[in-house]
């Protein structure tokens, strides 16, 4: 049988399709999707959830005249494939592919670039309103899950539609998943409806077997009738969406096209904002990630049979050993509290809540409220480590500065993911942290360079009296050996590792990259210091100060965003000081938009890999110096 998918270029193409071609091409569709994570890794369990549920939007509405929002974009490969991009979809995440979330510079379908949760309803309202106002007629879809509905700036956005009154529909995508098991009263909710509605359901049946049961059929009913009433007050479908003035539809089967399309067509006659429920299966189709979701919410290559990754490394992450050491650390500390948002395994938490389920809070898609709660435990004397991955803690801005640097918190965030991010594009890099910290009152900010020194910063952070950030990439560490003693780092202070004339300061990540590089130059007769920064603030100023003769070289080197990093913080110093005889660089990441594709990849492209280093160190040397300083 010829493939229906190789027929397809754009929605048009199903519109005519029959319920069983359209399953049809749900199968073939399951199947690309499949063959392609397992080379490329991606969303898989969240993009096998909503494959029907896709075909059924594109069958019923017309994108891109209707526009498709997607919530998070992870979920939106389905969308990719019907939408003219089926024969790229084996580039997806990879360098000069296309894109893992949706992107408006890749198609006309795709309305919103998103990466970043629980932002459809708000832009889909911004999008109705100006809808109404310019006197147009199209329908808006906002596709949100769950888990992101749970997310603070998605609950205003609720508020504000079910004041409005304007006509969008929510599509809520319900699998009782965010990354992890979804968690919170809401989620609790959702599930009640849809218990509820298995419970009505089945009433019936049970009806009919008790009326045949002679002597207790009938007093049982009765009673039963009673709980029923109970139960419907409590579970009244969407009752909390109604009273908010939004229509509910569901639950619907989400993996039902017949369903989906007929609740679909009657969503668009509503001229208020109508919300439809639909419950789906993370994982749908592939046995290995229907029976562990979380682990293929975000998978990297796989082999498809047995389900099991193609491990490229056997060294453990920054995250697992940062998660370990916090275990540990928590022994001898009860005071200890692990908050995480939606992230408990990518952040290595899972061996806290593993250990300590009643000192570990996992608090939802929910950033800012993380960063208060933990503010909440300081107050009344407990030790929160708030694990953020460095892009989602942009969220928190205001919070880490209103509410802890003002105060003088002693708040640990443990920011992981910081610096490039492999494979998930602009809205994932986590490159902007030093620079949005460094401002912040109180603030310190460390980076170790290797595993062994993120253990002891940890312990470190943990005995500070003050807020402190511990920044550390995604990537595997390095297999150094860890120290059995826990021992305190002074703060400000870096670490001289190799002498020479100039300095190198690296920080973090850089260090060993850039140690490499002072090695080759130095057989090339070029004498460069070179020291672990260890901290972007405070800076050790003393050591700079040490370096900055007149006419003598200093460079910063960092994974992360120039304006306003780390080697600002050592220029603001300098002119501080009034020293402006000495050659100076800051090296690291231009404030521009960073693609998606390998970590090395990326690096490469922003000259800081170890040639690119070498490169730029040795050019600047020879700009100031010519060949060799004499
Ligand atoms: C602000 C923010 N925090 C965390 C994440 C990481 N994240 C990506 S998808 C996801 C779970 C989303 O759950 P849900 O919306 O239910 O979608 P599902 O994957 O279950 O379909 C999380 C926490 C994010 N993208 N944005």
């Amino acid at each position: 049988m010829s493939r229906l998918l190789d027929r397809i270029n754009t929605p048009k193409d199903i519109k005519n399709f029959s319920l069983y071609r359209l399953s049809r091409l749900a199968k073939e569709i399951r199947k690309l999707i499949i063959e392609v994570v397992s080379k490329n890794g991606g969303h898989l369990a969240s993009n096998l959830g909503v494959v029907e549920l896709t075909i059924a939007l594109h069958y019923v509405f017309d994108a891109p005249r209707d526009k498709i929002i997607w919530d998070v974009g992870h979920q939106c490969y389905t969308h990719k494939i019907l939408t003219g991009r089926k024969d790229k979809f084996h580039t997806i995440r990879q360098l000069d592919g296309i894109s893992g979330f949706p992107n408006r510079e890749e198609s006309e379908y795709d309305v919103l670039n998103t990466g970043h949760a629980s932002t459809a309803l708000s832009v889909a309202l911004g999008m109705a309103v100006a809808r109404d106002l310019k006197g147009e007629d199209y329908h808006i879809v906002a596709v949100i899950g769950d888990g992101s509905l749970t997310g603070g700036v998605a609950l205003e956005a609720l508020n504000q539609i079910g004041h409005l009154k304007k006509r969008i529909i929510i599509i809520l995508n319900d699998n009782e998943m965010s990354i992890s098991q979804n968690v919170g009263a809401i989620s609790k909710y959702l599930s009640y409806i849809v218990s509820g509605q298995y419970y009505l359901r089945i009433k019936d049946t049970v009806r009919t077997i008790l009326k045949n049961i002679p002597a207790f059929g009938r007093p049982i009913i009765k009673i039963a009738s009673g709980v029923e009433e109970a139960v419907k007050k409590t579970i009244f479908p969407g009752l909390l969406f109604e009273e908010l003035g939004i229509r509910y539809k569901g639950p619907v089967e989400g993996h039902s096209l017949g369903s989906l399309i007929e609740v679909f067509e009657e969503a668009k006659k509503y001229d208020r904002p109508v919300l439809i429920h639909c419950i789906t299966r993370k994982g749908k189709g592939y046995t290995p990630a229907l029976k562990d979701p979380e682990k293929f919410h975000s998978a990297s290559p796989f082999d498809i049979k047995t389900g099991n990754p193609i491990k490229k490394s056997n060294l453990p992450s920054y995250s697992e050993i940062f998660g370990r050491a916090l275990v540990e650390l928590a022994e001898e500390n009860e005071k200890i509290i692990a908050i995480t948002a939606a992230m408990t395994t990518g952040t290595g938490l899972n061996y806290f809540a593993e250990k300590y389920p009643d000192r570990f809070f996992d608090v939802g898609i929910a950033e800012q409220h993380a960063v208060d709660f933990a503010c909440g435990l300081v107050l009344e004397g407990l030790k929160p480590v708030v694990a953020i991955y460095s892009t989602f803690l942009q969220r928190a801005y205001d919070q880490i500065y209103h509410d802890v640097c003002l105060m003088n918190l002693p708040v640990v965030f443990a920011i992981d993911r910081a610096g490039v991010v492999p494979h998930d594009g602009p809205t994932h890099q986590g490159i902007n942290d030093i620079s949005y910290l460094r401002p912040m009152p109180n603030m310190i900010i460390m980076a170790p360079k290797d595993e062994n020194e993120l253990r002891q910063m940890l312990y470190t952070a943990i005995h500070l009296s003050q807020p402190v950030a511990l920044r550390y990439p995604k990537t595997s560490v390095y297999g150094v050996s860890l120290s059995r003693n826990w021992e305190k780092i002074p703060i400000g202070k870096a670490e001289l590792i190799k002498d020479g004339e100039g300095l190198i300061l690296a920080f973090g990540s850089m260090v060993y990259p850039c140690l490499n590089v002072a090695k080759r130059l130095e057989k090339e007769g070029i004498s460069l210091a070179v020291a672990n920064a260890r901290f972007a603030k405070p800076i050790d100023e003393e050591l700079i100060l040490k370096f900055a003769k007149p006419g003598n070289l200093i460079i910063t080197v960092e994974e992360g965003i120039l304006n306003g990093g780390f080697g600002s913080g050592v220029r603001e110093f300098l002119d501080l000081k009034e020293i402006n005889n000495i050659k100076f660089k800051s090296i690291g990441i231009p404030g521009k938009i960073y693609p998606h594709g390998k970590r090395e990849e990326i690096l490469k492209i922003l000259n800081l890999d170890e040639e690119g280093l070498y490169n730029q160190i040795l050019d600047f040397y020879k700009k100031n110096y010519g060949k060799r300083k004499s």
